[in-house]
Protein backbone atom coordinates (compact mmCIF):
# COMPACT_ATOMS: atom_id res chain seq x y z
CA UNK A 1 0.00 0.00 0.00
CA UNK A 2 1.21 3.62 -0.76
CA UNK A 3 0.62 6.25 1.65
CA UNK A 4 1.96 9.74 -0.24
CA UNK A 5 1.76 12.88 2.76
CA UNK A 6 1.33 16.32 1.61
CA UNK A 7 3.24 18.60 4.09
CA UNK A 8 4.81 21.87 4.54
CA UNK A 9 7.08 20.14 6.65
CA UNK A 10 8.34 17.13 5.98
CA UNK A 11 10.54 16.92 8.84
CA UNK A 12 7.81 16.44 11.15
CA UNK A 13 6.98 13.07 9.74
CA UNK A 14 10.28 10.98 9.16
CA UNK A 15 10.97 9.51 12.52
CA UNK A 16 7.31 8.36 13.35
CA UNK A 17 7.88 6.46 10.18
CA UNK A 18 11.43 5.39 11.19
CA UNK A 19 10.49 3.25 14.21
CA UNK A 20 8.94 0.12 14.99
CA UNK A 21 6.18 -1.81 13.39
CA UNK A 22 5.78 1.00 10.82
CA UNK A 23 9.30 0.96 9.99
CA UNK A 24 9.63 -2.75 9.54
CA UNK A 25 6.52 -2.71 7.03
CA UNK A 26 8.29 -0.04 5.03
CA UNK A 27 11.44 -2.13 4.88
CA UNK A 28 9.54 -5.50 4.24
CA UNK A 29 7.64 -3.18 1.48
CA UNK A 30 3.90 -3.74 3.28
CA UNK A 31 4.21 -0.23 3.12
CA UNK A 32 5.34 2.65 0.70
CA UNK A 33 5.57 6.00 2.31
CA UNK A 34 6.02 9.17 0.26
CA UNK A 35 6.68 12.75 1.81
CA UNK A 36 6.08 15.26 -0.58
CA UNK A 37 7.11 18.88 0.11
CA UNK A 38 4.24 21.40 -1.18
CA UNK A 39 6.81 23.99 -0.97
CA UNK A 40 8.34 22.35 -4.10
CA UNK A 41 5.19 22.61 -5.99
CA UNK A 42 4.79 26.30 -5.34
CA UNK A 43 5.20 28.52 -8.24
CA UNK A 44 6.71 31.76 -6.98
CA UNK A 45 10.23 32.50 -5.69
CA UNK A 46 9.20 32.56 -2.03
CA UNK A 47 7.90 29.43 -2.79
CA UNK A 48 4.73 31.07 -0.97
CA UNK A 49 1.73 27.95 -0.49
CA UNK A 50 -0.42 30.86 1.51
CA UNK A 51 -2.79 33.80 1.37
CA UNK A 52 -4.86 36.03 2.72
CA UNK A 53 -8.57 35.51 2.53
CA UNK A 54 -10.77 37.05 0.13
CA UNK A 55 -13.51 38.92 2.04
CA UNK A 56 -10.71 39.50 4.78
CA UNK A 57 -9.70 38.25 8.53
CA UNK A 58 -7.65 36.33 10.59
CA UNK A 59 -4.86 33.88 8.79
CA UNK A 60 -3.78 32.60 5.88
CA UNK A 61 -5.16 30.17 3.52
CA UNK A 62 -3.71 27.40 1.50
CA UNK A 63 -3.23 28.24 -1.80
CA UNK A 64 -4.71 25.51 -4.71
CA UNK A 65 -2.52 25.57 -7.82
CA UNK A 66 0.48 24.14 -5.41
CA UNK A 67 -1.68 21.57 -3.50
CA UNK A 68 -3.43 20.07 -7.12
CA UNK A 69 -0.06 20.37 -8.35
CA UNK A 70 1.39 18.12 -5.86
CA UNK A 71 -2.00 15.84 -5.73
CA UNK A 72 -1.64 15.24 -9.08
CA UNK A 73 2.48 14.33 -9.28
CA UNK A 74 1.35 11.40 -7.03
CA UNK A 75 -2.09 10.27 -9.01
CA UNK A 76 -1.22 7.60 -10.93
CA UNK A 77 2.29 7.46 -9.71
CA UNK A 78 2.01 4.00 -9.72
CA UNK A 79 1.02 3.52 -13.01
CA UNK A 80 -2.32 1.75 -12.23
CA UNK A 81 -5.35 2.44 -9.59
CA UNK A 82 -6.52 6.57 -8.98
CA UNK A 83 -5.49 7.41 -5.51
CA UNK A 84 -7.56 8.32 -3.09
CA UNK A 85 -7.50 11.99 -1.74
CA UNK A 86 -7.73 12.60 1.80
CA UNK A 87 -7.59 16.17 3.31
CA UNK A 88 -7.08 16.39 6.92
CA UNK A 89 -8.94 19.20 8.35
CA UNK A 90 -11.42 19.94 11.54
CA UNK A 91 -13.98 19.72 9.65
CA UNK A 92 -13.83 16.26 8.54
CA UNK A 93 -16.08 13.58 9.28
CA UNK A 94 -14.48 11.85 12.63
CA UNK A 95 -11.89 9.11 12.08
CA UNK A 96 -12.47 5.44 13.56
CA UNK A 97 -11.79 1.79 13.65
CA UNK A 98 -14.10 1.60 10.73
CA UNK A 99 -12.77 4.03 8.65
CA UNK A 100 -9.63 2.09 9.21
CA UNK A 101 -10.38 -1.09 7.64
CA UNK A 102 -12.44 0.52 4.66
CA UNK A 103 -8.99 2.68 4.24
CA UNK A 104 -6.60 -0.75 4.73
CA UNK A 105 -9.03 -2.06 1.41
CA UNK A 106 -7.04 0.97 -0.47
CA UNK A 107 -3.97 0.35 -3.10
CA UNK A 108 -3.15 4.26 -2.89
CA UNK A 109 -3.85 7.07 -0.12
CA UNK A 110 -2.66 10.71 -0.51
CA UNK A 111 -3.25 12.05 2.70
CA UNK A 112 -3.40 16.26 2.38
CA UNK A 113 -2.17 17.63 5.61
CA UNK A 114 -3.79 21.37 6.18
CA UNK A 115 -2.61 24.04 8.47
CA UNK A 116 -2.93 28.06 8.50
CA UNK A 117 -6.81 28.22 8.96
CA UNK A 118 -7.80 25.93 6.39
CA UNK A 119 -7.30 25.39 2.47
CA UNK A 120 -9.18 27.16 -0.72
CA UNK A 121 -12.38 25.73 -1.15
CA UNK A 122 -12.02 24.65 -5.03
CA UNK A 123 -9.04 22.52 -4.18
CA UNK A 124 -11.13 21.02 -1.91
CA UNK A 125 -14.26 20.98 -4.14
CA UNK A 126 -12.23 19.23 -7.34
CA UNK A 127 -9.23 16.77 -6.02
CA UNK A 128 -10.35 15.50 -2.61
CA UNK A 129 -12.75 12.42 -1.96
CA UNK A 130 -12.66 12.53 1.34
CA UNK A 131 -12.22 14.48 4.72
CA UNK A 132 -11.07 13.36 7.92
CA UNK A 133 -11.10 14.79 11.45
CA UNK A 134 -9.46 12.80 14.14
CA UNK A 135 -12.10 14.59 16.67
CA UNK A 136 -13.01 17.57 18.38
CA UNK A 137 -9.86 18.96 20.04
CA UNK A 138 -7.74 21.65 18.05
CA UNK A 139 -4.07 20.66 16.64
CA UNK A 140 -1.33 23.08 14.88
CA UNK A 141 -2.08 21.40 11.61
CA UNK A 142 -2.77 17.40 9.67
CA UNK A 143 0.58 16.10 10.02
CA UNK A 144 -0.28 14.25 13.36
CA UNK A 145 -2.94 13.30 12.50
CA UNK A 146 -1.84 11.80 8.79
CA UNK A 147 0.47 9.85 10.89
CA UNK A 148 -2.34 8.51 12.77
CA UNK A 149 -3.80 7.34 9.99
CA UNK A 150 -0.97 5.38 8.61
CA UNK A 151 -0.69 3.74 11.45
CA UNK A 152 -3.76 2.59 12.06
CA UNK A 153 -4.31 1.56 9.01
CA UNK A 154 -0.81 -0.30 8.63
CA UNK A 155 -1.44 -2.55 11.34
CA UNK A 156 -4.59 -3.38 9.47
CA UNK A 157 -2.76 -5.12 6.61
CA UNK A 158 -2.06 -8.70 5.86
CA UNK A 159 1.23 -9.80 7.16
CA UNK A 160 2.20 -6.27 9.39
CA UNK A 161 1.49 -7.83 12.61
CA UNK A 162 2.64 -10.84 13.78
CA UNK A 163 0.22 -13.71 14.46
CA UNK A 164 -0.11 -13.74 18.35
CA UNK A 165 -1.12 -9.82 17.56
CA UNK A 166 -4.38 -10.60 15.28
CA UNK A 167 -6.27 -7.32 14.97
CA UNK A 168 -9.46 -8.78 15.35
CA UNK A 169 -8.83 -9.47 19.14
CA UNK A 170 -8.78 -5.63 19.76
CA UNK A 171 -10.78 -3.24 22.05
CA UNK A 172 -13.30 -2.13 19.19
CA UNK A 173 -13.92 -5.20 17.51
CA UNK A 174 -15.45 -6.63 20.33
CA UNK A 175 -16.99 -3.55 21.97
CA UNK A 176 -15.01 -4.03 25.31
CA UNK A 177 -12.24 -2.81 26.96
CA UNK A 178 -9.51 -4.28 27.72
CA UNK A 179 -9.16 -6.81 30.95
CA UNK A 180 -6.30 -5.15 33.69
CA UNK A 181 -2.70 -6.73 33.14
CA UNK A 182 -0.01 -7.50 35.93
CA UNK A 183 3.23 -9.17 35.53
CA UNK A 184 5.90 -9.49 37.48
CA UNK A 185 6.16 -8.70 40.69
CA UNK A 186 3.35 -10.28 42.41
CA UNK A 187 3.16 -7.95 44.76
CA UNK A 188 4.01 -3.95 44.07
CA UNK A 189 4.03 -1.79 46.36
CA UNK A 190 1.48 -3.39 49.07
CA UNK A 191 -0.74 -4.39 45.65
CA UNK A 192 -0.75 -8.28 44.94
CA UNK A 193 -1.67 -9.40 41.85
CA UNK A 194 -5.45 -10.60 41.48
CA UNK A 195 -5.44 -14.09 42.66
CA UNK A 196 -7.36 -15.77 39.61
CA UNK A 197 -4.68 -15.07 37.25
CA UNK A 198 -2.07 -16.64 39.62
CA UNK A 199 -4.38 -20.11 39.06
CA UNK A 200 -3.31 -21.67 36.40
CA UNK A 201 -6.77 -22.70 35.71
CA UNK A 202 -7.51 -21.38 32.45
CA UNK A 203 -11.17 -21.51 32.19
CA UNK A 204 -11.13 -18.95 35.84
CA UNK A 205 -8.76 -16.90 34.37
CA UNK A 206 -10.95 -16.32 30.94
CA UNK A 207 -13.81 -15.86 32.82
CA UNK A 208 -11.99 -13.28 35.44
CA UNK A 209 -10.44 -11.30 32.62
CA UNK A 210 -14.28 -11.11 30.36
CA UNK A 211 -16.09 -9.92 34.36
CA UNK A 212 -12.78 -7.41 34.36
CA UNK A 213 -13.43 -6.54 30.70
CA UNK A 214 -17.28 -5.82 30.83
CA UNK A 215 -16.79 -3.83 34.41
CA UNK A 216 -14.45 -1.76 33.00
CA UNK A 217 -16.44 -0.90 29.66
CA UNK A 218 -19.22 -0.32 32.18
CA UNK A 219 -17.35 2.32 34.32
CA UNK A 220 -15.70 4.11 31.20
CA UNK A 221 -17.45 3.52 28.10
CA UNK A 222 -20.66 2.57 28.12
CA UNK A 223 -21.24 3.33 24.54
CA UNK A 224 -19.53 0.85 23.59
CA UNK A 225 -21.45 -1.48 25.27
CA UNK A 226 -23.76 -3.70 22.68
CA UNK A 227 -26.02 -6.33 24.76
CA UNK A 228 -26.88 -7.91 21.71
CA UNK A 229 -22.79 -9.17 21.51
CA UNK A 230 -22.59 -10.99 23.92
CA UNK A 231 -22.93 -15.52 23.51
CA UNK A 232 -26.10 -16.78 25.95
CA UNK A 233 -22.68 -18.35 28.09
CA UNK A 234 -21.57 -14.91 28.21
CA UNK A 235 -24.93 -13.42 29.63
CA UNK A 236 -24.81 -16.61 32.15
CA UNK A 237 -21.77 -15.38 33.81
CA UNK A 238 -23.09 -11.47 33.95
CA UNK A 239 -26.25 -12.51 35.18
CA UNK A 240 -24.64 -14.89 38.18
CA UNK A 241 -22.29 -11.69 38.79
CA UNK A 242 -24.80 -9.35 38.91
CA UNK A 243 -23.81 -7.14 36.06
CA UNK A 244 -26.38 -8.26 33.39
CA UNK A 245 -28.92 -6.01 35.18
CA UNK A 246 -26.15 -2.74 34.75
CA UNK A 247 -25.48 -3.66 31.16
CA UNK A 248 -29.05 -3.38 30.60
CA UNK A 249 -29.41 -0.60 32.63
CA UNK A 250 -27.00 1.74 30.86
CA UNK A 251 -27.29 0.47 27.12
CA UNK A 252 -30.72 2.45 27.68
CA UNK A 253 -29.71 5.41 28.90
CA UNK A 254 -26.33 5.72 26.79
CA UNK A 255 -26.33 7.99 23.63
CA UNK A 256 -24.66 5.81 21.28
CA UNK A 257 -21.44 7.01 19.18
C1 LIG B 1 -11.00 28.92 14.28
C2 LIG B 1 -11.41 27.82 13.43
N1 LIG B 1 -10.50 26.65 13.51
C3 LIG B 1 -11.19 25.52 12.84
C4 LIG B 1 -11.86 24.64 13.84
C5 LIG B 1 -9.24 26.95 12.83
C6 LIG B 1 -8.30 25.83 12.67
C7 LIG B 1 -7.79 25.16 13.76
C8 LIG B 1 -6.86 24.13 13.59
C9 LIG B 1 -7.88 25.48 11.39
C10 LIG B 1 -6.94 24.46 11.24
C11 LIG B 1 -6.43 23.81 12.33
C12 LIG B 1 -5.41 22.75 12.14
N2 LIG B 1 -5.96 21.41 12.39
C13 LIG B 1 -5.93 20.46 11.46
O1 LIG B 1 -5.46 20.71 10.37
C14 LIG B 1 -6.50 19.16 11.73
C15 LIG B 1 -7.20 18.67 12.87
C16 LIG B 1 -7.57 19.28 14.11
O2 LIG B 1 -7.28 20.44 14.43
N3 LIG B 1 -8.26 18.50 15.00
C17 LIG B 1 -8.59 17.21 14.76
N4 LIG B 1 -8.27 16.62 13.62
C18 LIG B 1 -7.58 17.35 12.69
S1 LIG B 1 -7.11 16.77 11.22
C19 LIG B 1 -6.39 18.18 10.77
Amino acid sequence: MIFDIVTIFPDLLDSPLNEGILRRARLKGQITTNIINLRDFADDPQTMTDDRPFGGGEGMVMKPEPLARAVKSQQNADGSTQAKVILLSPQGRSYNQKIAGELAGEQHLILVCGRYEGVDERFRAGYVHDELSLGDYILTGGELAAMVIVDSVTRLLPGVLGCSDSADKDTFSRNLLKHPQYTRPRVFEDQAVPEELLSGNHEQIETYRFLASVQRTLDRRPDLLKIESFSPSEIKLLRKHGLYEKVQMIQDVTPKR
